[in-house]
Parts: C-alpha cells; structure tokens; sequence
C-alpha cells in the first residue's frame, strides 16, 4: 500500500538512504565530459544494480545452458532460474497464478502480441478501439495497424492542457462495439498518472477488457493487478532495472486460455503432425523458440531489488525529488513544464524559450548531464501542444536532490549560452 497521509509519505522519504543505493549501482560513479556524470534519461532505460549484473555473470560463468528441454544437470538449473523468475513477476505485480505471466521482449512486443492475436480474433470491421492522447507509439501503432487491416476504428480520449485524461469525453467513447481499451498508467512523456482503477471500471461496465502499459509504472510504484482488475498488462525489464530484450505481458488466465497462438515454432506446441498441431499449456504457447534465458534471469534479480528497497519508498522519496525540481526549474524564467498533473511520477518534461530542445541536451551532456529530447515517440502529443518535442528529465530512486541543483544550474548556464 502507498503511504496515504502527508507524513507517512514525508517520513517514508527521509528515512530513504540514496547514497546507500547508489553504491549497489557501479554505472553511476563516472565522470561525463570532465564532470560527475547525473543520469536523468531513465525513462529510456535505467541502470543495473551490481546484483543483476552478477545474476546474469553466473548464468553464463556457471550454468548456461537452454531451459525446458533438456534432462542434463546445467539445463535443470537453468529452468529453475528462468521459471523462478516468472513467479518473481507474478508475485510483484500480485497476479493470481504463473501461468498468467508471459515472457515477452518488452512492453512494444507485448501490445503488438495482444493486438495480433486477441485483437484479431475478437475485433471486426465497424468495432472500435479506444487509446488515449497520450499513449506511446507502441501503444498506438499496432492498434492502428488491426485497426486498418479490420476496418476498425481507432478512437482517442483527449486531454487537457495540464496533461489530464478527459473521463467525460471518455464515457462518450465507451459504447457496445467497443472492443479493447488500451491506455498508459504513467506518460512516458509527461509524468501523468492517470486513474486506470477508474478507466477499468467504467469499460468493465461495457464488459471491454482494458490493457495497461505499465512501461513506466511498475518501477515508480506498486501496481496490483488483481486491486486494479485489468486485463492485460505489460512492461519492460530494462526500465526496472533489469536487461534489454525482456519484459513481461500479463493476462487474465481465461483471456489468454481463449486467444490464439501468435508466433509459431518450438516450445510453443504439444504435439506436431503435417495435418495438425495441438499448442502449448499457458504460459508456454506464447512463448515460441528459445527464450531470453538471461534476460529472464536478469529481471528476477532485478524485481527482488527493487522489492527490497520498497516501492513505497521509492514511490515517496521520488515524488520528493519531483516536488523538489519542479520547483527549481520552474522559477527559471522562460522554462515551460509540459505535464502538470495533479498525479505526476517521475518525470520533468521542459522547454526553454524558444531553444531546440536537441541544442539544449547537447550542451547539458558536456556539463555531464544525461536527459532525452525529442518527441519521446509520442508524436501526437506534441502536436496537441505544437511543438516538435521537449527535454525530459527523468529520474529514479538513485537520484538526488543535489543532481536536480546541477540540472537547474546547467539549464541557467545553457539557457545564458543562446
Ligand atoms: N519509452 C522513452 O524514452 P520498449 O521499447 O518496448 O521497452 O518500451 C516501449 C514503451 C512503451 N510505453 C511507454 C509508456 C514507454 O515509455 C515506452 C518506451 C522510452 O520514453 C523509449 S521511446
């Protein structure tokens, strides 16, 4: 549970030892161009903790070897390790059982493969998918894509100026040939948390599944799915601190018991003959060919540390970080904040005057600085503000206080540069 009370969350905060955790993290301690390197590009991808690093060197120093298929000592071991590492997934986002937990390539493969095979059985030509204004491409894209090849309609909750979900004008989209909704729990561009325990209900009543991509969620907070009753879910390991190429897809049992296989091949099926193929139990028959072995292994370790340090620490040591550097930054003239929600993680979307947001990232990385800029692969988001893209910090729990002083120095510096 979040800590509700102002002083719950202030006292959960000060007890949080950063410099503590950011020992555990080798990456951080290095100098960028001649400075102590500040690394606010997390919502790319974050940094490993020296833990994951050694779970996948011991995979591979001491027991590689593939999962599932063989009777040897090495591969006994390694399937011990991998399907660990789904019950680890299962229980930190409290999914009823492992066979609901689908080892995927990220949050794009997922969404993709729930478009591809739910969407294709289930959606047809007059239908219509809702998303919302903000959503990735990867949660726009291949519902466009299912969308084109049925003749179904792509339908968008819009927001506000401030970066809010309109629930009213989502209520007017929300109707009988609805047949998905799929939506971000937290803007990877703009910081919004948007109320997904609302968005659910309300499709529920319409009995619309709902998706969630929690690609920027899971690592700032602690997401329930059984509390939120969504049906499907997903997220990336390499933005929770564990490796590239790896990333989970959750589905309500009798959802996934009901789609069809997406990608054919080994593993995936139970028994092979020219004139017909029977598939896999759940959650094995969307898991074709060798999986991401050491990516799976990776993301168990990388979930245990996240769960030892507490996502309500996490989750109230970093709002204290965001108070802090909105803050700052926004009492430098001429700096715009684009995402002032009243529910906001981790995330400082800005611009400064009219400087190219590109410029502006180029001369904080030679003062040591890591942000993105850019449209973050949000395109039409920025084109409801007008602009081409922003500069984003964004931030995790190794983040500082004093990280954030050097963010807003070097924005003056940058800003006195044009
Ligand atoms: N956002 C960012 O810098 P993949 O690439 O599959 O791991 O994640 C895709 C994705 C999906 N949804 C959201 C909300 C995301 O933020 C991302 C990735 C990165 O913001 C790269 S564009």
């Amino acid at each position: 549970m979040t800590p509700t009370t102002l002083t719950q969350k202030k006292s959960a905060a000060s007890s949080f030892n950063v410099e503590k955790i950011r020992a555990d993290f080798p990456l951080l301690h290095q100098n960028v161009n001649g400075y102590p390197l500040v690394y606010f590009d997390n919502g790319a991808t974050s940094q490993k903790p020296k833990s994951v690093i050694d779970a996948i060197n011991q995979y591979y120093s001491v027991y590689n070897s593939n999962v599932h298929r063989g009777v040897h000592y090495l591969s006994g071991k390694a399937t011990d390790a991998y399907e660990e590492s789904r019950r680890i997934a299962q229980r930190f986002i409290n999914a009823k059982s492992e066979v609901e937990i689908n080892f995927v390539r990220g949050t794009t493969e997922a969404v993709n493969l729930v478009a591809q095979t739910y969407g294709r059985k289930y959606v047809k030509e007059g239908d219509e998918i809702i998303i919302s204004a903000m959503e990735h491409h990867s949660n726009t894209v291949p519902w466009q894509m299912l969308c084109e090849e049925k003749g179904a309609k792509l339908r968008v909750i819009p927001m506000n100026e401030a970066g809010e979900l309109l629930m009213d004008e989502y209520d007017k989209l929300l109707n009988e040939r609805t047949r998905i909704v799929a939506v971000v729990h937290v803007s990877n561009a703009l910081g919004t948390i948007n109320p997904v325990a609302e968005i659910i209900k309300r499709a529920h009543a319409f009995n619309v599944p709902v998706l969630l991509d929690c690609a920027q969620s899971v690592q700032h907070m602690a997401v329930d799915v059984q509390e939120l009753d969504c049906d499907f879910l997903c997220f990336s390991g390499h933005k929770v601190f564990g490796p590239t190429g790896i990333g989970i897809l959750y589905g309500k049992e009798k959802l996934l018991e009901d789609m069809p296989p997406w990608q054919g091949g080994g593993e995936m099926i139970k028994e092979v003959r020219f004139d017909k193929t029977t598939y896999n139990d759940l959650p094995y028959k969307f898991e074709a060919g060798t999986p991401n072995i050491e990516g799976g292994i990776g993301l168990g370790a990388a979930i245990d540390y996240v769960t030892n340090v507490g996502l309500d620490n996490i989750a109230a040591y970093e709002h204290e970080l965001l108070e802090y550097g909105t803050q700052l930054l926004q009492n430098i003239e001429g700096l715009r904040i684009y995402g002032i929600a009243r529910e906001k993680a981790s995330v400082i979307s800005f611009l400064v005057d009219d400087i190219h947001p590109y410029d502006f990232g180029v001369i904080l990385d030679k003062m040591g600085i890591a942000i993105r800029t850019g449209h973050h692969c949000c395109q039409p988001l920025m084109h409801q503000y007008n602009i081409e893209g922003t500069c984003r910090a964004s931030f995790a729990f190794y983040n500082t206080k004093g990280e954030m002083d050097r963010l807003a120095e070097a924005v003056k510096k940058a800003k006195s540069m044009f």
